[in-house]
């Protein structure tokens, strides 16, 4: 049986959660920026809206000049606690489509908007099935969270990956194993994942361009040029080969949130709250993924800019809001009491975190 993995990565995303928030955005050319508060624009395009593309605004470009290419542009701050909120509601549901995940790990979120989904199991291995299940997937993202993705399909991470960037907005692509090398080959060599500018401009050069030419090139020869394990994987990649499995965040993750006070202070009385507002946050993350923890740390940076960690590693492992409230005011006490200077912001993480087993620990009362 044949693996089945759906990859999923949601379109315009920041820019689509704004558009969401505010329905008169509709229509409208949208760039979010990352501001560096010098100057009225000055800063870099976070992401935009598909209006917004077709005036040549691209991520990472400066917002002065997106500013040029379309000044009825709306340009938005980015707000990207905001968006990790969206986030972590869109992966729970699609953590909820993966494999059960017996044969190891069936989940894989690689960044703010994307994920791996490994299917076999759920399909037998069946394309038409997968194709089916990545439409109901699309249904409930859209119903829940009123916004649109693009999904790849295909028998590893890498022609899954590759197949989602394929339609864009709003598509569903599957490449089958027998649709690989239709799929693959007549693409140019820089659109294989994993390729970056230097190794593509060294393939333009070697005269490779298309991934079928990749896929034909003497892998001596890549070897030579790229040594033993870049010069095979290339080889690898180009013929749609890819045995790597999917790898949930291992045991190192941790889960964290960070705000700023109202005012600078040392008042705990004026820290409370915030705290009890970010462990909230935290804990809500936590139970969407059953999760329990055993480390709590606190961050503290205070008007100086300065920035103070303290952790504390618990006996057992909790899962309560109010168990981590409690450690998180401890620690912050300790704090106050060695330093001087007015907090500007504090942040509240865990760490050591596992699949939570049956009831809470006593600990948690
Ligand atoms: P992407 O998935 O690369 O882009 P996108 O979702 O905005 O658009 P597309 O429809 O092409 O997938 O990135 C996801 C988010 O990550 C994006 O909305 C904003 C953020 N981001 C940056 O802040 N800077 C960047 O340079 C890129 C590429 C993304
Ligand atoms: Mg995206
Ligand atoms: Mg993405």
């Amino acid at each position: 049986m044949h693996r089945v993995i759906l990859h999923i990565d949601m379109d315009y995303f920041f820019a689509a959660v704004e558009e969401r928030e505010n329905p008169e955005l509709r229509g409208k050319a949208v760039v979010v920026c990352m501001l560096s508060g010098r100057s009225e624009l000055s800063g870099s395009v976070s992401t935009c809206n598909y209006i917004a593309r077709e005036f040549g605004i691209r991520s990472g470009m400066p917002c002065s000049r997106a500013k040029k290419l379309n000044p009825e542009a709306v340009f938005l701050p980015v707000r990207k606690p905001f968006y990790t909120s969206v986030s972590d509601r869109i992966m729970g549901i699609l953590r909820s489509y993966a494999d059960p995940g017996e044969n190891g790990d069936s989940f894989e979120q690689i960044s703010v908007d994307e994920a791996f989904l490994e299917i076999t199991d759920r399909t037998g291995g069946d394309f038409n099935l997968a194709f089916e299940l990545g439409m109901k997937i699309k249904g409930e993202i859209k119903e829940k969270e009123k916004l649109t993705c693009s999904i790849g399909i295909g028998p590893n991470k890498l022609i899954a990956k590759m197949a989602s960037s394929a339609k864009k907005p709003d598509g569903v692509t599957v490449v089958s194993p027998q649709d690989l090398d239709n799929f693959l080959w007549p693409l140019n060599v820089s659109k294989l994942w994993g390729i970056g500018d230097v190794t593509a401009r060294k393939l333009q050069e070697m005269g490779v361009i298309t991934i079928k030419d990749l896929a034909n090139h003497d892998v001596i020869e890549l070897i030579s040029t790229f040594g033993r394990s870049r010069g095979t994987w290339l080889k690898h990649a180009a013929a749609g080969i890819d045995d790597t499995l999917l790898k949930e965040r291992d045991g190192s993750e941790q889960i964290g949130r960070i705000a700023t006070l109202p005012e600078d202070t040392l008042d705990k009385e004026l820290i409370f709250p915030l705290l009890d507002k970010l462990a909230g946050d935290v804990i809500e993350k936590l139970d969407s993924r059953e999760l329990s923890f055993r480390v709590v740390t606190l961050t503290a940076i205070n008007s100086n800019f300065k920035m103070y960690t303290k952790s504390r590693t618990l006996s057992h492992q909790v899962s309560s809001k109010g168990a981590l409230l409690g450690v998180t005011r401890e620690i912050l006490g300790e704090f106050l009491s060695e330093n001087r200077t007015k907090l500007r912001r504090v942040g509240v993480r865990v760490g050591g975190l596992q699949k939570r087993k049956g009831q809470k620990s006593l600990f948690d009362y």
